[in-house]
């Protein structure tokens, strides 16, 4: 019986499915970046672990976006019951409370200027473990066995006293079992948890493939212009819809010049299936190049690429772009002379308090001259107004970097260059 018990809850968890993508549970908040009406956001809702009940909703400001009004609709995609409420940017937002009648799949329309993003959630409540029934069962069952024991002993009669004590002795023991190796155990699928899929193709999911266009097709210099990334899932050619919260975005865009001296990181707005968009300007002419850094549920991190032209007389505004570089101190290097595929450090002042952005207290982005390559890692974590970043340059040659961090209602973005040498030619140290 107790065998039997035990092997069925094993059964349960191991059939369990995996936390699928955007999830709101009890124990974790989703937070997606995104750039809209020309400023940086992070839209976050909180876990929550009572359903029918509030979920809370904030938008965190990070650039241009400090009282950004911003209207929210959430919307059970099951039952169709809709609550829509405001919300207004802040280093520190407060949170409006939207109720939400049931788990399952949502979705979140996010409106500010004239810009809108829908983004697709699931609400989750964890429900009671497998493990926590057995505890509290065997419990309940050794203290009602226990209680009859006392009575029949009281009674003076030996036999069932004995046998109802025994009973009671195994509940302890399936109790305290399941207390020492629950935590070994992966969780049950909590209530609202998407089916599991029974169709899955080995070794995970197609890599999705990006259409990137602007729209209008030939921007000119100072106008505002949208890059609309298209993807398509490799094998069947349907919009790909599956994109898990990476480094809290759905999507991290790199839009540089060729010759660098454009840059922007951005976080465009899921606007339908597939469809990623983000309205950007540039004030030169010239070819520009444009990376999305993505991930697909059950499939991994990929790198997309892409680009598009501006065409016609630079815009009065591209003057401000060339003074601010040169501005800056050069970051300190070691070794000075970085050699390729050998891990260099690359450390500098940051600009005012440090606050986290995207997870992290700084971003390094490195590309080489031609575009070919484009590298991304994070700060390590240095204590006090100084950002250290490592980072192994591929091979030999000029690297264009830009550092970047969060500060009070404004993201810094440092540039520089880097040039790398071969390992074979004798370091400048
Ligand atoms: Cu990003």
């Amino acid at each position: 019986m107790i065998r039997a018990f035990l092997l069925a809850a094993v059964l349960v968890v191991v059939f369990a499915a995996p936390a699928a993508a955007h999830n709101v549970t009890a124990g974790a908040d989703l937070r997606i970046a995104q750039t809209i009406a020309g400023a940086e956001v992070t839209l976050v809702i909180k876990g929550t672990s009572r359903v029918p009940g509030p979920l809370r909703i904030g938008v965190v400001a990070y650039e241009r976006a400090d009282g950004l009004p911003v209207s929210l609709e959430v919307r059970s995609l099951t039952g169709g019951h809709t609550v829509t409420g405001t919300a207004r940017a802040a280093a520190e937002p407060a949170y409006t409370e939207l109720r939400v009648e049931e788990t399952g799949p949502h979705q979140l329309t996010l409106r500010a200027g004239s810009e809108v993003a829908v983004v697709p959630f699931r609400v989750l409540v964890e429900r009671g473990s497998a493990g926590d029934f057995l505890v509290y069962g065997g419990l309940f069952a050794a203290g009602l066995l226990l209680v009859g024991g006392l009575l029949t002993g009281a009674t003076s009669r030996r036999g069932p006293a004995m046998l109802l004590s025994a009973g009671a002795a195994a509940g302890v023991t399936v109790a305290a079992m399941v207390v020492v190796f629950e935590p070994m155990l992966p969780p049950g699928p909590p209530d609202g948890a998407a089916p599991t899929a029974t169709a899955q193709p080995a070794g995970g999911r197609p890599f999705a493939q990006a259409r990137m266009e602007t729209a209008p097709a030939r921007p000119a210099p100072g106008q505002e212009f949208t890059l609309r990334v298209d993807l398509t899932d490799g094998s069947t050619g349907r919009p790909v819809d599956d994109l898990v919260s990476h480094h809290e975005a759905l999507a991290h865009v790199v839009v540089t010049s060729e010759d660098g001296r454009y840059f922007r990181h951005v976080h465009p707005l899921r606007t339908a299936p597939g469809r990623l968009e983000v309205r950007l300007r540039a004030d030169r002419p010239g070819r520009y190049l444009a990376y999305a850094e993505l991930e697909r549920e059950d499939s991994g991190g990929q790198l997309l690429t892409g680009g598009f032209a501006v065409e016609g007389e630079p815009a009065v505004a591209a003057v401000e772009e060339t003074v601010a570089p040169t501005l800056r101190p050069a970051p300190t290097l070691r070794p000075a002379a970085p050699v390729a595929g050998r891990p260099a450090t690359i450390e500098l002042p940051a600009e005012g308090r440090v606050r986290p952005w995207l997870g992290m207290a700084g971003h390094l982005i490195v590309r080489n001259q031609d575009g070919s390559f484009l590298g991304h890692v994070h700060e390590m974590g240095t204590a006090g107004d100084r950002l250290r970043f490592t980072f192994s340059f591929p091979r030999p040659g000029r690297y264009l970097a830009w550092a970047q961090h969060a500060t009070d209602g404004r993201i810094v973005t440092m540039p520089f260059t880097v040039d790398v040498t071969g390992p074979g030619s004798a370091s400048a140290g």
